[in-house]
This record gives structure tokens, sequence and C-alpha cells, in this order.
């Protein structure tokens, strides 16, 4: 299969790229470097250097036998995506792409991905809706013109659903109303211009379903911890990127960093705050299943992509329970939550689409976590603490 990764620089593009290049698919990743750059120009940084893409496909063909195509440019200008779906437009990309035709599979990872990001100022919310929206169309109206067969694989995020006191169905809901009955998207209500940005692709993309019977497949998407993948292991230049700042780093990969220089893990608000979690290698169990088992065309599945559930409190106890018995010695720290969110809410999101294909969780463990701090602590002389908190507030 052809399979074009949009954002294969990022933390689940470049591993998603490895995993389906090692099972022989055509892989072209495309990427733009948002992701350094916003980093950069934030002065936060990733807990070790990566080499860049190019760098990476060439050591991936290395050890692996298997070629990754990389092409370098921004998605939100469309000529980019147009080309890689006809072919025919030579943009004379540093590495230049030979995939010709359009993609059988595209997964869409080319957002900007941080909520905290999206919220530092009226700037930085353009740039996340600019981006995230007009990549999304862009791509949509290149499936249309060129391929609207061409499996579309979104990754959106839960966060869209917010946090309602009903339960959370798998992106729909039916709705009885005055003695007529309809199925519509599941409500959206989220707390971030990024989270919201993710919604207003969701809609554009069933907006392009019901138009022009594209197929496309939406990943609602919690919080993913974790470093290595099964393709990283064959060189530790292929780990992916770990961030542990307040602002692209993530509650787990946060609080693993925290344990190891003796920094209070930093609980926002009661700690009530619930979301579904996921393992990276179950990212790429997902996708994979996804890909595997695309809807007819005119139809968009959606799938809750988490695999369990846990209070930021729960997690911050199971980080310190499994760093103490390594001989740290982690205190756990409420600090005022620089988010609105609710800190002490009904959640009950329904994660059963995914497994019912055929995923098999890798659910949080202690020996998980005491394996990611063994990885971590070859790093520990890298970490800066001055990028924990960064005093972003909404
Ligand atoms: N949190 C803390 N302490 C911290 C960091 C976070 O208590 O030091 C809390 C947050 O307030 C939040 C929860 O932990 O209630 C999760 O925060 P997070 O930063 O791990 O995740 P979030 O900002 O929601 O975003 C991440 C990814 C995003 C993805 C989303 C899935 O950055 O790309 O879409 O997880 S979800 O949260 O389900 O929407």
């Amino acid at each position: 299969m052809k399979i074009l990764i949009l954002g294969g620089d990022g933390y689940l593009g470049w591993p998603t790229a490895m995993h389906f290049s090692s099972r022989g698919h055509e892989v072209t990743v495309v990427d733009n470097y948002l992701r350094r750059k916003a980093s950069e120009d934030v002065g936060v940084k990733f807990l070790y250097d990566n080499p860049n893409l190019i760098e990476r496909a060439k050591i991936w063909e290395k050890v692996s036998g298997f070629k990754i195509n990389v092409v370098i440019g921004d998605l939100a200008d469309p000529s980019l995506i147009r080309s890689l779906f006809d072919g025919s437009i030579d943009h004379n990309w540093p590495m230049k792409s030979n995939c010709s035709g359009s993609p059988d599979t595209v997964i869409h990872y080319a957002e900007q991905p941080s909520a905290p990001y999206s919220m530092i100022d009226y700037n930085r919310a353009n740039e996340t809706l600019h981006n995230n929206i007009i990549v999304t169309n862009n791509l949509m109206f290149a499936a249309r013109d060129y391929s609207p067969e061409t499996h579309i694989i979104k990754l959106g995020t839960m966060g869209e659903y917010g946090t309602p006191k009903i339960d959370i169905e798998e992106g729909w809901i039916d709705i009885s109303h005055k003695g007529k009955k309809d199925t519509f998207l599941f409500p959206r209500q989220a707390s971030s211009v990024y989270h919201t940005s993710k919604i207003m692709d969701t809609d554009l993309l069933w907006f392009g379903t019901r138009m022009w019977k594209l197929r496309v497949t939406d990943l609602m998407q919690g919080p993913v911890y974790g470093i290595h993948t099964e393709e990283s292991q064959l060189d530790d230049n292929l780990k992916t990127h770990f961030n542990y700042d307040e602002v692209f780093g993530t509650v787990i990969n946060r609080f693993l960093i925290q344990s190891l220089i003796g920094h209070p893990l930093t609980v926002y608000g009661k700690g009530g705050q619930t979301r579904g979690y996921l393992n990276i290698k179950d990212t790429l169990q997902c996708i994979e299943i996804a890909q595997k088992n695309p809807p007819e065309r005119g139809k968009m599945d959606i799938f809750n992509q988490i695999v369990e559930t846990f209070t930021v409190n729960e997690l911050a106890e199971r980080v310190k329970e499994a760093a103490d018995e390594m001989g740290y010695d982690v205190t756990i720290k409420n600090i005022e939550n620089p988010r609105i969110e609710a800190e002490d809410h009904y959640y009950n999101p329904t994660y059963q689409g995914l497994i019912d294909l055929g995923v098999k969780p890798n659910y949080l463990s202690k020996e998980i976590l005491q394996e990611m701090i063994h990885i971590l602590e070859r790093y520990k002389d890298n970490i800066d603490q001055s990028i924990i908190t960064k005093g972003i507030s909404w």
C-alpha cells in the first residue's frame, strides 16, 4: 500500500512511519518541522536531540533495509499536498519524493498538537487554527479532486468531547426529538483553542464525507505516553522526540522526568481531571487496525482511541510508587491550575471499537513506568528544570 504520513517528524508521526515501512508499505512522510520551530520559539526543547527527518530516514534504511520517502514542506500550501496526490508537480523538495499517483491511505498528524501552545496568546491561537484547519482542508480537497477512494485517517482527540455529564459515545449519538430520531456527531465542547481546532477538523471531514463520499476514520485519542516502539529499538537515533516541558510534554511523560530530578509532581488543581490514556505502542496498533479496516465511501468511522482512564491524582500516585521503588523519593504537589477545566467531574467514555477490531492494550503498569524511568535516566543531565513550568495560563 502507498501510505502518506502528514506530520512525519512528530512524536507519533515518525514511529508510525517506521511501523508501516517495516511491514513493507511504500511510506512517504511530509513535515515542515513546525514542532521543532515552535519549541525554539517558546524556549523549550526535547530531552535529547534527534536527527532531522532526512537523516532519520537514512538511518532507518541502513538498519532495516526499508526506504521512507521524505518531503520537507508546509502542507498549509495546497500545492504540496496536491502534488503528493497527483504526483505531477516537481517541487524539488530536499529529498525528492518518488511517489507518483495517489496514496491508498493518508495518516494525518500534521497539526500543532499542544493545548498550552494554542493558549499563549492570540498569535499562537491563530497559528494553531490556521495550520490545523487549512492543512485538513487542503487534504480534503486533494482527496476530492484526485482520489476520493483514498482512506483518510485523521488523529482527533478525546478532548473534543470535553467532560460532559453524560456517557461519551464513540463519535456519534442517537437523538430523539419531538417524536423523530436521527444520529449526529456526539456534542463537542473543548477547553482550549487547540482542542477546538480539532473539533473543526472533524466537522470539515464529516462535511467532505457527506458531500463527496470520502472515506474517513477519525481517531479520538487521549494523552499518549512512552518512548520506544518495536522499530525504534534498532538504533538509538530512531527514538521519537521526548518532551517534558509545560508546552509539549504530556502529563505522564512530565511526571516521570519530574520524579528523576526530585521536582514535586505538578498536579494541576484538585487533580480529579480524568482522561483516557494509551501507550505509544498502542497508538501504532490502533492506526494499523484502522488502516486495515477502511470505511466504505461516504462513511466516517470514529473510534475513541484510549485503553484506560485515570485521574491526574491516580497517575501521580502510580508514578510515585514506581519511582520510589527504584530509590527515588517522589513528592506530589497540587499547584494552582493554569488551565480552565473541570477538576472533579463525571467521565465515562466508551472505547470498545478498536478493541473489538483486535487491539491488545498495553496497560500502564509499574513495570512499564520503571522501564521508561530506566531509559530516561540516561538523559538525566539534559533535564532543564526551568522549562517544567513556563507560566502559560488560560
Ligand atoms: N496536567 C497536570 N499536570 C501537568 C500536566 C497536565 O495536572 O503537569 C493535567 C492537565 O490539566 C489535564 C491532564 O493532565 O487535565 C492531561 O494533560 P496533558 O497535557 O497530558 O494533555 P492535553 O493538554 O489534554 O493534550 C494532550 C496532547 C494533545 C492530545 C490530548 C488528548 O498534547 O495533542 O490531543 O492530550 S486529550 O487530552 O484526550 O484531549
